[in-house]
């Protein structure tokens, strides 16, 4: 079948884009001077829109909350929903609103952090946009990044999104409750995962009833 792909040089604003990006690296880094100046570790959770992110961090915050002073930057286009959910377990919360950006990046998490009481939190969560496409070129200076789909979104996640796995320091497979009524194989989902970064760590997962979540908690404990 023909396949029409852009061929270099027929974007126009190349240029601009490779200058944003690079811009966008170097805030990152001045973020993560920050979080390493206040003793924070940063977690960036990408996924897309459903995929479990909010009730991931809100199952960690209820494991994690004894040992950790934990703060939450909650990324979404246009509401608070996220933000408010979270803040009833207990963390401190900023909201970003991207309006129609589809990801969040250094310099609006860099406002996020001069709201957020930098000296009473050690451990920080970024709730990224939820899109697999877009946030995968915009690090915000976080130390890991997580990211976490569901077997709700197909089996063909891994393999239409390569370059957010390449990424990814950890990954979830949530929902693997329905895995099986959306016919998907998480043995095939797994195989995806590892051709792409054959060193990653995989968590199987229902966020919703915190079945998997110590390994992540091993995780950040040992991060
Ligand atoms: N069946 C099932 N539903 C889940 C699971 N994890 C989350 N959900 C539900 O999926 C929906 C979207 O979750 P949410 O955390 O808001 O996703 P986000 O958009 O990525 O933040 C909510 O209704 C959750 O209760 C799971 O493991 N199994
Ligand atoms: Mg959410």
């Amino acid at each position: 079948m023909k396949v029409i792909k852009p061929k270099s040089g027929e974007i126009f604003d190349i240029e601009l884009e490779e200058s944003l990006l690079r811009k966008n690296r170097e805030l990152a880094e001045e973020n993560k001077k920050i979080f390493n100046q206040y003793g924070i570790k940063a977690i960036d959770i990408l996924g897309s829109i459903g995929s479990g992110k909010t009730t991931l961090i809100c199952q960690l915050i209820k494991k994690l909350k004894k040992d950790y002073k934990i703060g939450v930057i909650a990324g979404d286009l246009t509401t608070e929903i996220d933000a408010n959910l979270i803040k009833k377990n207990g963390a401190k919360v900023v909201q970003i609103n991207t309006g129609k950006e589809c990801h969040l990046d250094a310099k609006l998490v860099n406002e996020a952090i001069k709201n957020l009481p930098l000296k009473e939190i050690n451990l920080l969560f970024i709730e990224n946009v939820g899109n697999l496409i877009c946030p995968a070129e915009f690090p915000v200076g976080a130390h890991y990044r997580i990211v976490i789909f569901s077997s709700t979104e197909g089996p063909y996640t891994v393999i239409k999104h390569p370059h957010i796995f390449k990424e990814a320091d950890m990954v979830i497979i949530n929902k693997i409750d329905l895995a099986k009524k959306m016919g998907v194989s998480l043995i095939k989902l797994k195989k995806d995962i590892k051709k792409i970064k054959p060193s990653i760590p995989i968590v199987e997962m229902v966020a919703k009833k915190g079945k998997g979540i110590e390994k992540v908690v091993k995780f950040l404990k040992n991060a």
